[in-house]
């Protein structure tokens, strides 16, 4: 199977089991579930829990990585539908479809993001329950990254952030927290799942790709927002400009940009690459992330 096709696979599976474990749209209160299935099922490119699959794919085991990677979405779509509301970035689109808050109203998409995060938890409590150790570790990495020192955190900053002189070190806060903390923690719940997944040290160092990987996709997503049109994002562009969002773009301009994307991908091949394991897969998905145009 080349790369791209088991992106594909990958993509489906992770969509069938979301389909499974979110609550059916008919259930009571109609309007919720409905909601949490309107964005879910609007056609994320799934690269948090595919990023799962992949470290878990360095040293197999036979744990499932799924459950995980299917939290991690959860944590990821609730972030995107509160991010969108108008008290935050106010966004109208969001995966090519009106944002949550749009399509329903702003009280729904609350508890529909609001719903999402228990949800997380149940499924990695229920899904790893016969490894009571497994299933903590894997708790607490994830509530941690989503918590106020980092993802909410980070958003917090980026708020605080809007409209002021844009300064590097504040920044690279707001990237590490908002952004990178998703993916180093999709890559080391994946790697906590393998075979190897109690070496203390390869975790750590499984979590410095992830950061590196993190401040790479920053980067080019902020390109992204300047050089695409809302049609191809299947999100709102040219967003930070309007918003007054300090962006590597705003600060460094386009081709310091590009070049940051580009040494902080390099960073995280050479990270992985030190660490043995098959990564074939990753190593592709890295340059995947850095040349998509979405
Ligand atoms: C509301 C607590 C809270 C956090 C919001 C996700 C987020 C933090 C903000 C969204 C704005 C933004 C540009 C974030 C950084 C990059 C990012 C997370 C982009 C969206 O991720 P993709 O491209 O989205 O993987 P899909 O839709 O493909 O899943």
């Amino acid at each position: 199977m080349n790369f791209l096709e088991k992106m594909k696979t990958w993509q489906d599976l992770i969509n069938q089991r979301l389909d499974q474990a979110l609550p059916a749209a008919s259930l009571q209160p109609a309007p919720l579930h409905q909601a949490m299935r309107h964005s879910m099922n609007a056609g994320g490119k799934r690269l948090r829990p595919i990023l799962v699959l992949a470290a878990h794919e360095l040293y197999p085991s036979q744990h499932d990585p799924v459950p995980a990677a299917l939290a991690l979405e959860c944590i990821h779509t609730y972030s995107l539908i509160h991010d969108d509301l108008p008290a935050m970035d106010d966004s109208d689109l969001r995966r090519g479809r009106p944002s949550c808050h749009k399509a329903f109203d702003e009280a729904t998409a609350i508890l529909a993001g609001d719903a999402f995060q228990p949800l997380a938890f149940e499924i990695l409590s229920d899904s790893y329950s016969t490894q009571p150790k497994l299933a903590l570790d894997l708790i607490k990495m994830l509530s941690v990254t989503a918590g106020s020192q980092q993802l909410v955190g980070g958003q917090m900053q980026d708020l605080l952030s809007e409209g002021k002189t844009p300064e590097e070190e504040n920044l690279s806060y707001i990237h590490t927290n908002k952004t990178s903390a998703m993916i180093r923690a999709s890559l080391q719940m994946g790697f906590r799942l393998s075979s190897a997944g109690e070496d203390e040290e390869k975790l750590t160092r499984i979590g410095e790709v992830g950061l590196s990987l993190g401040l790479a996709f920053q980067a080019v997503d902020d390109l992204l927002d300047v050089t695409q049109t809302s049609a191809q994002l299947g999100k709102d562009a040219h967003h930070d400009g309007e918003s007054g969002k300090v962006t590597w773009v705003s600060l460094k301009g386009e081709e310091e940009a590009r070049r940051l994307a580009s040494r902080h991908t390099e960073d995280a091949r050479e990270r992985l690459l030190r660490m043995g394991g098959d990564s074939a897969f990753l190593l592709e998905l890295m340059s995947y992330m850095l040349e998509r145009k979405f």
